[in-house]
């Protein structure tokens, strides 16, 4: 059994390859629910939803978010009625999975169920669980505007502000989801995604009894930078680590993860930084990271098996 953390694009990229080379029954994603959130009277839950539809091969490939081929009529209305309230955008092919998802949970459903509902209704062999199911909300101060909602930061504001702190709203009292101590405490091998070491992978160490599951396995948890050569492939994660006081590199990266990690695999880019991620605490694997396409992932995938 083979267990990921899991943010978003970049650990959905990561699982798509991994399920090429592992019988995706063998594999459980654990997810981010910190960027969830209630968008127009409806639950949203970006990080699941992303690594749900990428594998299913329907995300939306230009956006990395949502469903390839939408319509956006829905929005439209809103918009004649509000259009200060159409920032988020729901197209109206996805907006069945959050009426879906919204209607399970008002009926009494925890999350992990409605998720493994939807990832079984789009046919999909492996197991994704929220990382707890109670409601988690990372919140964000930002320079000049005091603490906004995750979304407004990311989607609303485009992540072009300066952040002064993060922090994670019932976290302290949230349990982790029913399979998600058993998914560490069983699997194999334990991989963190390349994803946004704060606010993605973030809140899943947060989540005390994870963090706890997590060290008690460090052996055997490989983690993958998502910083290269300093950079951020995709999203704020770069700015972010300098703004809250983290240096953006592997290194930085291997100061956060050193204690739920042995391993951190990073790009070619910084080979020339393996001793400094050996220095801070961490075994370093130094391999092609970026994934263009399946390829680069499945390879990627390999990596963290061997
Ligand atoms: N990202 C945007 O940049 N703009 C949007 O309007 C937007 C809507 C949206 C709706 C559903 C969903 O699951 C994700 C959505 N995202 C949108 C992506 C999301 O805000 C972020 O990419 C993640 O929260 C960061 O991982």
């Amino acid at each position: 059994m083979i267990t990921v953390l899991c943010g978003g694009v970049g650990a959905a990229r990561y699982l798509a390859g991994l399920v090429q080379v592992v019988d995706p029954a063998s594999v459980t994603a654990i997810v981010n629910t910190g960027d969830d959130t209630w968008m127009h009277g409806l639950r949203i839950c970006p990080d699941l939803d992303t690594v749900t539809y990428t594998l299913a091969g329907a995300i939306n490939q230009e956006t990395g978010w949502g469903l390839g081929g939408e319509t956006w009529q829905a929005m439209d209305t809103l918009r004649r009625y509000d259009a200060g309230r159409a920032w988020f955008g729901l197209g109206d092919r996805d907006l069945g999975t959050h009426l879906y998802r919204t209607a399970r949970l008002a009926e009494g459903a925890p999350l992990s169920a409605v998720t493994g509902e939807i990832v079984s209704a789009w046919g999909l062999g492996l197991r994704v669980l929220p990382m707890t199911d109670d409601p988690v909300a990372t919140k964000v101060t930002v320079e000049g505007m005091g603490e906004i909602g995750f979304q407004e930061y990311f989607v609303r504001e485009q992540h072009s502000v300066v952040v002064q702190s993060v922090r994670l709203d019932g976290i302290d009292s949230a349990p982790a989801a029913a399979g998600v101590l058993e998914a560490i405490a069983e699997a194999e091998r334990i991989v963190v995604a390349p994803s946004n070491p704060i606010v993605s992978i973030g809140p899943v160490l947060a989540v005390a009894s994870v963090r706890a599951a997590l060290a008690a396995r460090r052996a055997d948890v490989v983690a993958i930078s998502p910083i290269v050569a300093g950079a951020a492939l995709k999203g704020p994660a770069d700015r972010l680590l300098v703004e809250l006081g983290h240096e953006s590199s592997v290194v930085g990266v291997a100061r956060l993860y050193r204690d739920i990690a042995a391993t951190l695999v990073v790009d070619e880019a910084d080979a020339g930084l393996a001793s400094a991620v050996e220095d801070a605490g961490m075994t370093c694997v130094v391999a092609p990271t970026v994934m263009h396409g399946p390829t680069e992932a499945a390879a990627l995938a390999k990596v963290t098996l061997s």
